[in-house]
């Protein structure tokens, strides 16, 4: 059977990572992509899970299913971060496994290393120091599900690789101020700024910590990549390469907006960790690369958000 006649099925396709993904898999000609809804499979549910794979034929799995949000997000609903996701995970890769699938990938993020790791950050920092506590919750379900998907591989030899993405962005992100990360909150904040020409807009914390930013349409390039690659294995760190402080991507998006008025730091909300960028270099020596820009990947999320908003009447903050 080749790559493209493969049964795959993408956890989450609703979601920025999983619908970016289902656009690569189409646009590389894949004919047989299975998604389900919430609605149809509620991927919490044990028994609902099994019963899917077990009358439901699939050859590969993309994990993308999982509950996310930003900084004030994982700290507000920490139950919801850690639960959730240890649930979804245990469920699909457990019955994914006992159905027949011998190869899938997990989708983590890059609050698995310390918070004091060395920067860049390679792979092989994880577990070496203590997390940041702001998503504490979230990093230790995403660790366990990355341990569940080694101990697959090395009890039962099943190719069940891991993505650790950075902080990513593009269409379907979330834009809602509460939950949001702070790419998409600024795009909005910034648009709103200039349609009711406010004189400043109010962002987070200081402005100093740094991230590291990826288009999601270049995520689901490097896994897809790393699917049909015969010999990935192990964990992969997926970043753009570059890092900015918040306050230089303020002043980014403003501009791409068109937002010239004053930038407000509120220092009552949390910081975070200071920096994490990652070191993709295990990923690049298997031939990917980003394609987007950090500049022309903010130009095409404001589209996005301006498309999203008039179709879906985002509601006010
Ligand atoms: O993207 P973000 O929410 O999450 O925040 P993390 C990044 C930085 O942007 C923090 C600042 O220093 C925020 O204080 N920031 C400034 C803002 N203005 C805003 C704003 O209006 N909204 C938001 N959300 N932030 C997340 C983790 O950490 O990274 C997740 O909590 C996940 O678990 C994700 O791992 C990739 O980058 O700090």
């Amino acid at each position: 059977m080749t790559n493209l006649e493969q049964r795959v099925f993408v956890a989450g396709h609703r979601g920025m990572v999983g619908a970016a993904i289902v656009r690569e898999l189409h646009r590389r000609g894949y004919a047989n992509v299975v998604t389900r809804s919430r609605e149809e499979l509620d991927l919490e549910n044990q028994n609902q899970v099994h019963r899917f794979f077990s009358t439901t034929p699939v050859d590969v799995v993309y994990l993308a299913a999982a509950k996310v949000g930003g900084i004030l997000a994982n700290q507000t609903h920490p139950v919801d971060f850690l639960y959730k996701n240890l649930m979804i995970q245990c469920n699909v890769i457990r019955a994914a496994y006992a159905a027949g699938v011998r190869k899938l990938l997990f989708l983590g993020s890059s609050c698995i290393y310390p918070r004091e790791a060395p920067q860049p950050i390679r792979e092989d920092a994880l577990l070496t120091g203590p997390l940041e506590s702001t998503n504490e919750p979230y990093a230790i379900a995403k660790i366990a599900g990355l341990k569940l998907c080694e101990a697959y591989q090395r009890q039962y030899g099943a190719r069940f690789i891991c993505a650790m993405p950075t902080n990513l962005y593009g269409p379907r992100d979330n834009y809602d101020l509460h939950s949001s990360h702070v790419l998409p909150a600024l795009i909005r904040k910034f648009h709103e700024g200039l349609e009711s020409g406010q004189d400043s807009v109010t962002i987070w914390g200081t402005g100093a910590p740094l991230r590291e930013f990826l288009y999601v349409d270049d995520l689901a390039q490097a896994c897809v990549m790393l699917m049909e690659h015969p010999e990935a294995e192990g964990i992969y760190n997926i970043g753009a390469g570059q890092d900015i402080s918040i306050a230089e991507l303020a002043r980014l998006v403003a501009r791409v907006v068109g937002y010239t008025g004053n930038i407000v730091y509120d220092t009552g909300k949390p910081d975070g960790t200071p920096r994490k960028l990652m070191d993709s270099a295990r990923v690049r020596a298997l031939g990917w690369r980003p394609e987007i820009s950090l500049t022309h990947g903010i130009t095409l999320a404001y589209g996005h958000f301006l498309r999203e908003r008039t179709q879906h009447a985002l509601p006010v903050a």
